[in-house]
């Protein structure tokens, strides 16, 4: 309470309601260790009520992080290392950045799945090398939320006995009492999801919420909810049980009186150094961590090679042989020169790369066979697996927001590459994870397929028109849209290697053509946007994307048959191009040279590339159910439209 009150902003009430149910989780169970946040087999912590920060920032001082005072004075000022919400990469011993509710819990739900995984492939008889808890904090807002069934009731089918859910149930959030607008039986969904669910939990009883726990732990199948009645702001005379004490710092006056109420006598941010031995984790979590130390060091002498491979993953670097891998892969794509939907040409490039990396989770939601996100080594999670036979490919069912967000749990989790697919369409559906995987600059592959009109009979509900350019918009997120095959096989070996963010990759239902490049071209496609068709002294730059990129090339010979020359500029990826110098930017789009672009969505963000005089080529309204090519000449998508596009520009 004094920092949300020093800061006069923030969130007292949940870190009030839950100050005993941390107590009891934090100081008898998590295993961790405040000197490094990093050790591989640590229980995982997720605060999924993100908004209760503050909660987190004084557990993390508490028990010895690197988290001074004078950080806790700073909440919620620029540069502090304690912002509004838990921000991942900014606070150490921070899992994920939460705050859009819900979102904690399938990031949980992914850390979970993950470390279910690791222990199949990697524990040995006698060699428990992972063996952690995934426990997460969560609230009324977070199991309102639509994510919250769709990642829970994967979490129960796929048995992930090893996560624990603390459910504050204080009956409040930010509008008042939730009995109006929350009176789910929140237990007998959870059941009925296939969980261990613990009621009526006193949460503000230290020992009733630890007994829990333990009955938690022995469970090995079913994920837990544990269930705890709390007050939210307990302590707080006047605030204790209302929504007034969700969001806002109680005052100066409420404060002392809580102070009062509470009995403690301290000034803001002192700690005597009696609760600071109490609650430092430092020393037990060293003696956790160096028993685990070795085991893997016995670990590595036993079995060196999976030793090897699990130091490689959990470090998140690549194989020795990923780069000859993946020249290779370049190699044999262009060879073999082929017209394909690059749906299939992506599912070519998994199945290359696959085989060398075994971090590699693939899913789809509910949408493999038209996706094509699998690949023949793919073996699929199933609760009857997944403590044995483990497995790399998850059928998320039709659940596409908690696909996106499990997946960034597993990255978070660490020696994970998740890669799914659904339409583009649908998008939309997981748009918040995307975001928060480019906000927390973690890796993650978003197949999206079906990427236009071109997708023909199904219609304007399934075509999209405003996702590539939508999807443009998120700082830090990579989207491809490549042309051919062997632009598919350079985005996947792009989003492979970038470790600092996600990438979009958004392919074709219907075949493209194979463009011919030379060597010099096929390097660049790695900048985002390239010369693939230049002409001597181009009277106009056409730059395409995707499935149009072919209208460029045959506008191109069209008009060089009138003696017209024109450059043909690839940009599968408008980002990429973006971060490269001005020098490699103003070569491929000469000042001066008249340019139209051609991309089968809407033209918003290409002006920025073509300029005011420009022409952009695209589709501002939705589509129409008929066969793609048919709607491709409908909506103009024609050689000749470019052609007379660039006439226009020469002008
Ligand atoms: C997706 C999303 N929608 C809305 C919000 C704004 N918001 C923050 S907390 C909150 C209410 C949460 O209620 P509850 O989880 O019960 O928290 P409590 O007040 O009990 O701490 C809302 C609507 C948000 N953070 N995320
Ligand atoms: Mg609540």
């Amino acid at each position: 309470m004094d920092a949300v009150q020093a800061a006069n902003s923030g969130h007292p009430g949940m870190p009030m309601g839950m100050a005993e149910i941390a107590v009891a989780l934090w100081q008898r169970h998590l295993r961790h260790n405040p000197a490094n946040p990093a050790w591989p087999d640590r229980d995982r912590f997720v605060l999924s009520n993100g908004h209760g920060s503050m909660l987190l920032y004084s557990l993390l001082h508490l028990t010895g992080y690197d988290l001074p005072m004078a950080e806790l004075r700073n909440f919620r000022k620029l540069h502090s290392k304690t912002p509004g919400h838990p921000e991942y990469g900014m606070t150490p011993g921070v899992e994920t950045t939460t705050g859009p509710l819900g979102q904690g819990i399938a990031n949980a739900v992914g850390m979970a799945l993950a470390e279910k995984l690791l222990a199949a492939e990697y524990n040995r008889p006698g060699f428990d090398l992972v063996n952690h808890f995934t426990y997460c904090f969560v609230g009324d807002g977070c199991l309102m939320e639509g994510i919250s069934h769709e990642a829970c009731s994967l979490a129960g089918t796929l048995a992930l006995g090893k996560l624990i859910a603390l459910y504050d149930d204080n009956g409040i959030s930010i509008d008042g009492q939730v009995a109006g607008w929350f009176a789910d039986d929140t237990p007998k969904r959870f059941e009925a999801y296939g969980w261990q669910v613990i009621r009526n939990v006193d949460g503000h009883d230290v020992d009733a919420v630890d007994a829990a726990i333990k009955k938690a732990k022995r469970e090995k199948t079913r994920p837990t909810l544990i269930c705890c009645k709390t007050v939210i702001g307990k302590g707080s005379p006047k605030r204790a049980g209302t929504s007034k004490a969700h969001g806002e710092a109680l005052g100066v006056d409420e404060v002392a009186a809580t102070r009062a109420a509470i009995g403690w006598s301290h000034a803001p941010f002192e700690i005597p150094q009696a609760v600071y031995d109490g609650w430092s984790a430092k020393a037990n979590g060293a003696k956790l961590e160096k028993k685990w130390q070795r085991v893997a060091r016995a670990y590595a002498k036993a079995h060196p090679a999976e030793a090897e491979v699990f130091k490689r993953r959990v470090a998140g670097a690549l194989p020795a042989g990923w780069p000859a891998a993946a020249a290779a892969l370049m190699e044999q794509t262009n060879a073999k020169a082929e017209t394909l939907a690059t749906r299939k040409a992506s599912q070519n490039a998994i199945t290359a790369l696959a085989p060398l990396l075994p971090e590699m989770v693939g899913g789809s939601a509910d949408l493999a066979g038209s996706v094509f996100t699998n690949w023949p080594g793919a073996v699929v999670v199933t609760p009857g697996s997944i403590n044995t036979a483990g497995g790399n490919f998850i059928n998320y069912g039709v659940r596409e927001f908690a696909m996106a967000a499990i997946g960034n749990g597993l990255t978070l989790h660490g020696a994970f590459l998740p890669q799914a697919g659904t339409f583009l369409t649908f998008a939309d559906y997981s748009r918040n994870a995307l975001r928060m995987a480019a906000l927390m600059k973690i890796r993650n592959i978003f197949v999206f397929t079906h990427d236009s009109i071109g997708l023909g009979e199904d219609g304007p509900t399934h075509q999209s028109v405003e996702h590539a350019a939508s999807l443009r918009l998120i700082p830090g997120m990579d989207v491809w849209r490549p042309c051919d095959t062997v632009e598919t096989a350079a985005a996947w070996i792009a989003a492979v290697e970038r470790r600092d963010g996600p990438s979009c990759l958004l392919f074709t239902r219907q075949n493209v053509p194979f463009q011919q490049r030379d060597a010099a071209a096929i390097d660049n496609i790695r900048r985002g946007g390239y010369v693939l068709s230049d002409a001597s002294a181009p009277r106009a730059v056409i730059i395409g994307t995707g499935s149009e990129l072919q209208l460029a090339m045959a506008a191109k010979e069209k008009l060089a048959a009138e003696g017209i020359a024109v450059r043909v500029v690839s940009m599968p990826s408008t980002s990429l191009f973006d971060r490269q110098d001005a020098a490699y930017r103003d070569a491929v789009l000469p000042r001066g040279v008249p340019r139209v672009s051609v991309e089968a969505g809407v033209t918003e963000g290409w002006h920025k590339y073509v300029g005011l005089d420009g022409v952009a080529i695209g589709l501002d309204r939705f589509g129409e159910s008929a066969p793609g090519g048919e709607l491709f000449k409908y909506f103009g998508f024609t050689p000749e439209k470019v052609v007379s596009a660039v006439k226009s520009v020469i002008k």
